[in-house]
Order: C-alpha cells, then sequence, then structure tokens
C-alpha cells in the first residue's frame, strides 16, 4: 500500500508553442512520476474534448479547486481505480469538465510514479498477456509533412518511413537514414530553396502528393540498399482535412469515394506501399471497408479520426471490417486504462496497433514504453526534432536492457 503524497499540476509549452498542461504524482515512497499533454492539429471529431471551457487556464483551476483534494491519498497501486476516480470526478461523457488533456497527464503521471514506486520499467505495468518486452514495434517515422502539419507542402499530411528491422538500433538507424536521404534529395531538386520541417520534424517542401511519393520511395529503396535494412513507404493522409461534399478535394483532381479507392490502390501498387492511415475520412467506414478489402492483404489499413482510440468506433468497425489496424492516442480518449481497453478489443480481433505521438508533443519517452507494452506493430512518433527522438532514443534504451 502506497498512498498518493502529492499531486500537482502546472501550465508547459507544447512543441508548437501551444500551452499544455504537466502532471506531477509523488507518492508516500517519494516515487515521482512526471508527464506533459500532447495536443493534435488534425483532431477527430470524436475524440474527447482537449481542455474544458476557458482552456488550459480553466483547467488549472478546476484541478485545483476540484480534483487535486480528490486524488490525494488514494492508492498509487490501484490503476483502474485512479483512471476511474477521474472520470468520476469529471462527470461527463467527454472529459469535457477536466479536460481530456488534464486526464491524459495525470493518467500517466500516477503509473510513472508507480513504475518508479516498485523499480520497473513502465512497459511492465501495461503489459498485455504473451506480451514480455523483448518484441519491438516497427517505427512509423514521419519524413514529410504536408496538410495542416506543413503550410505550401503536398495534401497528404504525413509521408512515412516503415522502418521493420526487429532490434530497435536497426529500425532507428534506418528510419533515420531515410529521413536524411530525402533531405539531400530534396536540396539536390530545389538548391536554390530554403527547406524547411513542418510540426512533426519531417521535411517541407513545395512538391505534390505523386512528387512526395516518388522522394520516399526512391530514399527507402536507397536505404535498403545500403542499409541492408527492411524499410518501406507509408502515409496518413489525414483525408478528413480535403473531404467536402462528398469528395477529396486535391489541387489537381477531385475524386468521389470510389475514385478515392481506386486512386489509392493504384497507389498502392505502384509505391509498394506498405501502411496507410486515415485514406478516407473519418464517417466513411463502407469507403475503408471497400479498400481493405482491396489491399488489406498486403498493406496495413490504418483508422485514426476514424476510429478515435474509441471502443464503441473500434467495435463498429470491426462489424464493418473497416480496417485492419487501428491508431492508439491516449488523449483521444482520456486515460491509460481507456486506451488499453481499445487496445484489448483490436488484439482480441487480430488486427494490428499502432501507438501514436500527436503533432504537438513533449520530450517525453513513455510512448515507446507504451508501444512495447502493447505489443504494437509500430510506435509512431516522427523521426527527428527533440520531442520526437525522445521516444525514439527510449525505445533504443529497452532494447539495449540486458535479457
Ligand atoms: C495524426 C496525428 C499525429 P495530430 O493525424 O495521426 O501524426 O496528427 O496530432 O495533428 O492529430
Ligand atoms: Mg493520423
Amino acid at each position: 500500500m502506497t498512498e498518493v503524497r502529492e499531486v500537482s499540476l502546472r501550465p508547459i509549452y507544447d512543441s508548437r508553442g501551444a500551452l499544455t498542461v504537466e502532471a506531477a504524482v509523488t507518492t508516500a515512497g517519494a516515487a515521482l512520476g512526471c508527464a506533459g499533454a500532447p495536443s493534435g492539429a488534425s483532431t477527430g471529431t470524436h475524440e474527447v474534448r482537449a481542455w474544458p471551457e476557458g482552456g488550459v487556464p480553466a483547467a488549472l483551476q478546476t484541478f485545483r479547486e476540484s480534483v487535486r483534494p480528490r486524488l490525494l491519498g488514494r492508492e498509487v497501486e490501484d490503476a483502474t481505480g485512479w483512471d476511474e476516480a477521474l472520470h468520476a470526478i469529471d462527470g461527463t461523457p467527454n472529459f469535457a469538465h477536466l479536460g481530456g488533456n488534464v486526464a491524459t497527464a495525470l493518467s500517466v503521471a500516477a503509473a510513472l510514479a508507480r513504475a518508479k514506486e516498485r523499480g520497473v520499467e513502465p512497459w511492465s505495468l501495461w503489459a498485455r498477456p504473451g506480451v514480455d518486452g523483448r518484441r519491438f514495434p516497427a517505427i512509423v517515422g514521419n519524413c514529410m509533412n504536408g496538410g495542416r502539419h506543413a503550410i505550401g507542402g503536398p495534401e497528404f499530411q504525413e509521408f512515412h518511413a516503415i522502418s521493420l528491422a526487429e532490434r530497435p538500433e536497426d529500425s532507428v538507424r534506418a528510419a533515420v537514414a531515410v529521413h536524411h536521404a530525402i533531405g539531400k534529395a530534396l536540396q539536390g531538386k530545389f538548391p536554390t530553396l530554403a527547406l524547411g520541417r513542418g510540426d512533426e520534424g519531417g521535411w517541407v517542401a513545395p512538391i505534390t502528393n505523386l512528387e512526395g511519393l516518388e522522394i520516399l520511395s526512391a530514399a527507402c529503396a536507397q536505404v535498403r540498399d545500403s542499409l541492408h535494412l527492411p524499410v518501406q513507404p507509408g502515409l496518413d493522409l489525414a483525408a478528413s482535412e480535403f473531404f467536402r461534399d462528398g469528395r477529396y478535394r486535391y489541387r489537381d483532381r477531385s475524386l468521389d469515394a470510389a475514385g478515392q479507392v481506386a486512386y489509392l490502390t493504384e497507389l498502392v501498387d505502384r509505391f509498394g506501399l506498405v501502411y496507410l492511415e486515415d485514406p478516407f475520412a473519418e464517417e466513411e467506414f463502407a469507403s475503408f471497408a471497400e479498400f481493405t478489402q482491396a489491399v488489406g492483404s498486403k498493406t496495413v489499413v490504418v483508422g485514426d479520426d476514424l476510429y478515435t482510440t474509441d471502443p464503441i468506433r473500434l467495435a463498429r468497425g470491426l462489424t464493418e471490417r473497416a480496417s485492419n489496424a487501428i491508431l492508439i492516442k491516449v488523449n483521444q480518449i482520456g486515460t491509460i486504462s481507456d486506451a488499453l481497453a481499445t487496445v484489448d478489443a483490436a488484439r482480441a480481433a487480430g488486427w494490428k496497433t499502432v501507438t501514436s505521438h500527436r503533432s504537438g508533443d513533449l520530450p517525453d519517452g513513455w510512448l515507446a514504453q507504451l508501444a512495447v507494452a502493447t505489443g504494437a506493430y509500430g510506435l509512431k512518433c516522427g523521426i527527428l526534432g527533440g520531442e520526437r527522438v525522445a521516444k525514439l532514443n527510449e525505445l533504443l534504451r529497452l532494447g539495449a536492457l540486458p535479457t
């Protein structure tokens, strides 16, 4: 029995300079767990409310007045009880009173304090049945940014290196090498242009979707040849962002649902895409299902805005066979316990899970722990930039632990 002696919340800034919060939980045994809440730009409609009315200042006030007093003295070992208390204190179905980001920071901070108290790695507290901590996820590494994460880039939001080597030291090396190779390719293509990087640390350049795919697949091929490591191209389209009045609106074309299915099926074959996230808008379960039927045997089809880590939306996806994988973002649903319940439902159906950062994130490593704990297919955390590399470095640390 170890009780929570102190719990605090303070304002901090995320990688985009947006105000967010960091929670700190201290146990009676002086174990301290700290976690900040990340935040999205291309958020799904069905995510829990990130902040209450009044934003971060209101969230801090609510915490001081009505949350902290009800958390002090709780048993830190009772993970489920802690997360249930957050729901009970909030009293709404979507964390509208506390803010889902406050709940996320408090849920993760308590888990990290629990791990410290026990002297174990956090993954072992979150481990799903059959997970032993020695299987590591692929890196789903953002190399080029577009959409809402980059001004002047392509419509597709994220161009990924899917780095599939078994050992983190290999998968991270290959992902970083693809990022570097893309930088060189872009410098060659635009010798006089000042190139930039987007919200998730991927390159931004004035290129089309197809040019982006050509550069990405060439960089992956180059790294496969030089390092002899498995790395393949993938995409997060975040298609809700360019879906209006029933059509996917690109600069050079406008496609209905059937057109989008045909277009993406062709891209999968042409570029050997092994990963496609949110290829359709967030309510388009039928299009997802049609596409998964067509390419699901060779490609990981992932729902992000489609599911928002919500077990009810996942259940619909399972019934309709809308995809074969789900993205897991803790702050889409609010607590670690809720996220793990969704992971369990996906795993029970044989679906893959991908543990994901947000476009506004923090230099914390716990996401890598969660990916390992849940036997995730992928850790989606970007590649370069302090808040991205922090997660890769945590994975490297876990990979280097003695067996
Ligand atoms: C996504 C995420 C992270 P955001 O769409 O998958 O890459 O972006 O955090 O802006 O929702
Ligand atoms: Mg996404």
